[in-house]
């Protein structure tokens, strides 16, 4: 027996779980923990909420809400989402936890104690308008290695980790200006130490998954550089240093150590000490987007700090919606709490993993989940289960039958069913989770064939003993799905294995075991069952009627556009505005009245020129005052050029549109 630690990364306290969620790291986790109790290893399978770091923070401030206040709302949603789908966590805990801001600052002040933590003199970005210093996601540019769109800390594109520095054309989240470079002070991590090391680790370590090595080699070869570790926030841990007043550690410095705080929780309340596990076999569970995070700063924290570094990291790939990226800021997404609120989780579960191995991108798509759903779980798993104990119960009383003098088909399906235990468990000891479950789908399959080329409704009459045969066989194909299929599908194998009257179907190694004759099982009862198109089209529907603008792109709606007012005015009176070399205050007259607007036109056009002139201008704008004298209103002109439209075949108080 041995003991394993399995984390899944944890998810921002920033909003629910989506589909990609659960794809890329809770599904993958819960199988290997499921199937690892099931041989009998010592599974502690923890995970934890991030609840620090700038997403939190930004989304309190749009809602003018405390960020405990955010983490706390989505925590819960988190755990309802993750209870829903099953995942059978040993430990779920907070990063907001007090525990964890101990465990995080006793680890930083080993660190700095090593001298791996050092201060040192930057320049940062500052926003001269809200007065503060824009750490990570506080500032949004393009990203300067590969040119796309960024966030402060990282580019999805290129999937680096970023400083806010290396992003050109920078712009603060919150009032969009262009932030300065500001003289400040932070704590950096030595990362640069770790070079040959991480360097190691990575090509040694035989486990490590190919795309896992591949981008970490990748990154490796531009050279580790120092790693910034604390920020000016007020959201965050405390760096555990009297002169540090004000700076937090970077959410990415203490995140990580919630598998450990999550964990210590657990030996709390287990009275088993988790450092066993973690000494014995560690495996984490991530998206791809951030083998960057736990291939290198990760490894390299523990090395510093003195610990056993993980032994493996398994990374899912992304997954796409009906052929387009998923965006929760469009709403292109479907919620877990909204599928299971129509669906059975087990479907989503089955669907997720043999729609493509975890280490391809993949997509969901409502009508390719209905195919799989119909023809797979409902035509080839439950046909099989509904007629073999349906035909247990008709003609066998509702037991296992003999099994004499199997025939050459008998025996051949005898021996396809004790290979699939072992042939399904080492698959998923590999980490192959969708190619185990395919061979339990083509065992599945071939049952069918099996009990369609013996046909026992005829044999029952013409042959009973080749009837009570198939019968036998096929009430043991039943046992192996209860058992192998519990991993993936544990309601629906919880069920199958109440439907057999099985007293134990926890342990992998039952799967090879056949009932004996005489066993009685329960009554049939439908266990999957079709999805009708009318079912999935109203899904569809509810994804393209709830799809929003994206609010990050330049497009607005119709509505927004209709709210801004724009008419026909004629400039009545024009004059300088004393101090100002560009301003000239302005009567329009636009129609039911005049209003007075100041315009930067001073250096474009003489105020005797401009007397008289038709021109565009916005009437709703909110009054302003430039220069102390009041505007009112907003002339329409080019923006390099200064040239004013010229609208001179309309009326004065037409509105446009
Ligand atoms: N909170 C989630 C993410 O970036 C992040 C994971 C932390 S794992 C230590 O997907
Ligand atoms: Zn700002």
């Amino acid at each position: 027996m041995s003991k394993i630690f399995i984390s899944c990364a944890l998810p921002y306290a920033n909003g629910p779980c989506h589909l990609g969620h659960l794809r890329s790291t809770y599904l993958p986790a819960d199988i290997y923990a499921r199937y690892n109790r099931m041989v009998g290893n010592d599974v502690l399978f923890v995970c934890a909420t991030d609840e620090h770091g700038t997403p939190i923070a930004v989304k309190a401030d749009k809602e003018n809400k405390k960020p405990i206040e955010v983490a706390k709302r989505y925590h819960d949603m988190i755990v309802r989402d993750v209870e829903s789908c099953n995942i059978s966590l040993d430990n779920f805990t907070r990063t907001t936890d007090e525990a964890h801001y101990k465990i995080a600052q006793d680890f930083f002040l080993e660190l700095y104690d090593k001298e791996l933590i050092y201060k040192k003199d930057i320049r940062q970005l500052y926003c001269e308008n809200c007065s503060k210093f824009l750490p990570d996601r506080y500032v949004e540019g393009t990203c300067s290695f590969c040119g796309a769109d960024a966030r402060g800390d990282h580019c999805e594109s290129c999937g680096r980790h970023l400083e806010p520095t290396e992003l050109d054309d920078p712009k603060c989240l919150t009032c969009a200006s262009t932030p300065v470079i500001k003289d400040t002070y932070q704590y950096f991590f030595a990362l640069s130490n770790f070079q040959k090391d991480i360097e190691n680790y990575i090509s040694n370590n035989d486990n490590l998954p190919p795309n896992v090595k591949n981008y970490a080699s990748n990154w490796l070869k531009d050279g580790l550089e120092d790693w910034v570790l604390t920020r000016d926030m007020d959201w965050g841990i405390p760096v555990p240093l009297d002169e540090a007043k004000g700076k937090v550690i970077y959410v990415w410095g203490e995140a990580f150590l919630g598998y450990i705080s999550s964990a210590s929780q657990w030996s709390k309340k287990s009275n088993k000490k988790w450092e066993e596990y973690w000494d014995e076999d560690v495996i984490h569970f991530i998206g791809k987007d951030i083998i960057y995070h736990h291939a290198i700063f990760w490894p390299a924290l523990l090395k510093g700090y003195g610990c056993k570094l993980p032994d493996n990291i398994y990374a899912g790939e992304f997954l796409s919606l009906e052929g387009e990226k998923m965006s929760t800021s469009k709403n292109w997404v479907v919620w877990i709490s909204d599928f299971v609120k129509s669906f059975d989780s087990d479907l989503l579960r089955y669907y997720l993993t043999i729609n493509a191995p975890l280490n391809k991108d993949t997509d969901f798509s409502w009508d390719d989940f209905q195919r799989r759903n119909n023809d797979e779980l409902a035509d080839v798993i439950g046909n099989f289960l509904h007629r073999t104990f349906t035909f247990t119960h008709k003609y066998f009383n509702g037991e296992i039958p003999d099994y004499i003098n199997p025939s050459r088909e008998d025996k051949y399906f005898e021996d396809a069913l004790n290979k699939t235990p072992s042939l399904v468990g080492d698959l998923i000891k590999d980490l192959k989770f969708r190619e185990a479950l395919i061979e339990i789908f083509k065992i599945a399959k071939i049952g069918n064939k099996y009990f369609n080329d013996q046909e026992p409704w005829k044999a029952v009459k013409e042959n009973p003993e080749q009837a009570a045969n198939t019968i036998y066989l096929s009430n043991q194909l039943s046992k192996i799905l209860a058992i192998c299929l519990k991993p993936y599908l544990p309601k629906k194998a919880d069920e199958i294995a109440s439907i057999l009257n099985l007293e134990n179907s926890n342990e992998w190694k039952d799967a090879s075991v056949f009932m004996p004759t005489g066993h009685s099982i329960s009554k049939a009862k439908p266990l999957f069952k079709k999805i009708e198109d009318d079912v999935i089209e109203k899904e569809k529907e509810n994804l393209y009627e709830n799809l929003v603008s994206d609010n990050m792109s330049d497009l607005i709606t119709i509505d927004e556009f209709a709210k801004v007012d724009i008419r026909i005015g004629q400039i009545k009176e024009a004059e300088k505005i004393e101090k100002s070399n560009k301003l000239l205050k302005l009567q329009v007259d636009i129609g039911e009245k005049t209003i007075q607007v100041v315009a930067g036109l001073a250096q474009n056009y003489s105020t005797d020129e401009l007397l008289n002139q038709k021109v565009a201008v916005v009437v709703n704008l909110q009054p302003a005052k430039l220069f102390g004298t009041d505007s009112e209103g907003m002339l329409l002109a080019t923006e390099e050029s200064v040239a004013l439209l010229h609208p001179d075949e309309c009326n004065v108080g037409e509105k446009l549109m």
